[in-house]
């Protein structure tokens, strides 16, 4: 049975798009999940962590018959062959990819939190999730209407990031 599930990538080290796009591109090549909606690129300031570089963040919502806990080894593991680093919480990272929301199931374990605990707080995730989610529910409020009252300083779309990973992703010629 296919589960509709809500990823977040983020990063600030290195090329974070071209990350994005591998990961992606990875994704895709499951067969246990289709991609069904990618948000635009957002350039967002720091959050949790103040002095480090801006980070770019996606959204993107998939159907999987994994089960979220395979869901979630395989991220690691694409986080892992995307060369990850990460020295410290909420610190700088070449890669990060968080599931978001998985159908509307609640889980609660060590290493596994859905919906992710933390999203009413950030408008890193919900500016890319309220583009393509805009309805979904998380805790009981829709993501628009979350996104609404988040703090949107320093939350910024990033049309060139967004077009040039449309561009690697599905191979739009350039538009000229
Ligand atoms: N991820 C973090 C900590 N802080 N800040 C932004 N802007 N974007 C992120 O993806 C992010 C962060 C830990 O996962
Ligand atoms: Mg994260
Ligand atoms: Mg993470």
């Amino acid at each position: 049975m296919a589960i509709e599930a809500a990823l977040g990538l983020g990063g600030n080290l290195g090329d974070p798009v071209a990350a994005f796009a591998i990961a992606l591109q990875r994704l895709e090549a499951e067969p246990t999940i289709r991609l069904k909606a990618l948000s635009s690129v957002w350039r967002t300031a720091p959050w949790g962590k103040l002095d480090q570089p801006e980070f770019r963040n996606l959204a993107v919502l998939i159907e999987t018959s994994l089960s979220a806990e395979d869901l979630l080894a395989l991220c690691l593991a694409i986080e892992r062959e995307g060369g990850r680093e990460r020295r410290e919480r909420w610190g700088p990272r070449t890669l990060d990819i968080d599931i978001l929301t998985y159908g509307g199931l609640v889980i609660d374990r060590p290493g596994l939190q859905v919906p992710h605990p933390r999203i009413a707080e950030r408008a890193f995730v919900l500016a890319p999730l309220a583009e393509i989610a805009p309805e979904l529910v998380i805790g009981g409020q829709a993501v628009a209407s979350l996104r609404e009252v988040s703090d949107r300083d320093g939350v910024k779309k990033d049309a060139g990031e967004s077009e040039r990973l449309r561009r690697i992703m599905f191979g739009e010629p350039l538009s000229e």
